[in-house]
């Protein structure tokens, strides 16, 4: 057996699950909101990380079910915790492409009851290397929906930023290679900077990721990115985790 049949059977079989790594304001450490990332932990084989399982399901259309299970799990989920928070879903091409995201969302958001203001995709930097219309036609009609959309990933995978306008981004999500161990070199902050002055100009906010040590959070915070996720503040974890975290915070 493969682990493209394995994969097939997940859901059915109930091996998977969604973590949720908190977004926090940097200043005064508040969450204000969480990244839902999904977890396959398979009998025999143990954890299979989504960045190996993914592309398989991408290739073989499985994503577009396990894409439609993750949104209803994580805001059906998010509908229990003690107070209102944002709830980041990462969304892949082929669910744009070959899926009817706008019906697939918009029927979780009912499901779960789950204010569309409060869910926010994270499409990654790769997607928009063409321009694409049936993308920013799906991005608009989400849009409209009240839903917002993050640039995840941002400064790994393209030169040009001409396309950054025209799509209805409303946050960046500053790559975690660019926050280096120290961030003692000027290059690397000259980049953080970048970033952060092309969002101010674009009305975008940012958030960083992959932040692990305190002086790292201070050095965001200094150059002005007021937004953070990373080890230092939580590893994602499972729902219940995440709640108790959320009760332990209030
Ligand atoms: O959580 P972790 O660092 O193992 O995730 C690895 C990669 O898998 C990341 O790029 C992340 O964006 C992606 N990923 C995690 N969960 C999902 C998901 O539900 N949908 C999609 N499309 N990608 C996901
Ligand atoms: O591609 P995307 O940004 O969605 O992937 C998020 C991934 O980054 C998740 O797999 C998550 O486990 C991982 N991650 C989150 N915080 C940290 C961190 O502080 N350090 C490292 N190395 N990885 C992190
Ligand atoms: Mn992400
Ligand atoms: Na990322």
């Amino acid at each position: 057996c493969t682990l493209e049949t394995e994969l097939l059977k997940a859901i059915v079989r109930d091996e998977l699950q969604v973590y949720y790594q908190p977004l926090l304001n940097l200043a005064d450490r508040t969450v204000f909101g969480a990244e839902a990332l999904l977890r396959w932990d398979h009998p025999r084989l143990g954890p299979v990380s989504p960045a190996e399982f993914i592309p398989i399901a991408e290739e073989n259309g499985y994503i577009l079910e396990l894409g439609a299970w993750v949104l209803n799990r994580a805001m059906k989920e998010a509908s229990s915790w003690n107070r209102p928070l944002d709830l980041s879903v990462n969304i892949s091409a082929v669910q744009i492409s070959q899926g009817n995201l706008v019906a697939t969302v918009s029927e979780a958001l009912e499901r779960a009851r789950f204010p569309a203001e409060r869910l926010d995709l994270e499409v990654t930097e790769s997607l928009f290397i063409d321009e694409n219309l049936d993308l920013k036609f799906c991005m608009e009609e989400l849009r409209a929906l009240g839903c917002s959309f993050s640039l995840d990933d941002f400064g790994t995978g393209y030169s040009s930023l001409g396309y950054i306008p025209k799509y209805p981004f409303s946050r960046i999500k500053l790559d975690r290679s660019f926050v280096t161990p120290t961030m003692a070199s000027k290059q690397d902050t000259a980049v953080i900077e970048a970033v952060l002055n092309l969002a101010r100009g674009y009305g975008l906010s940012v958030i960083a990721e992959g932040i692990e040590t305190p002086d790292q959070a201070g050095k965001l915070l200094e150059l002005g990115c007021p937004l953070g996720q990373g080890y230092l503040f939580g590893r994602p974890m499972d729902a219940a985790s995440f709640s108790a975290l959320l009760k332990n915070a209030a």
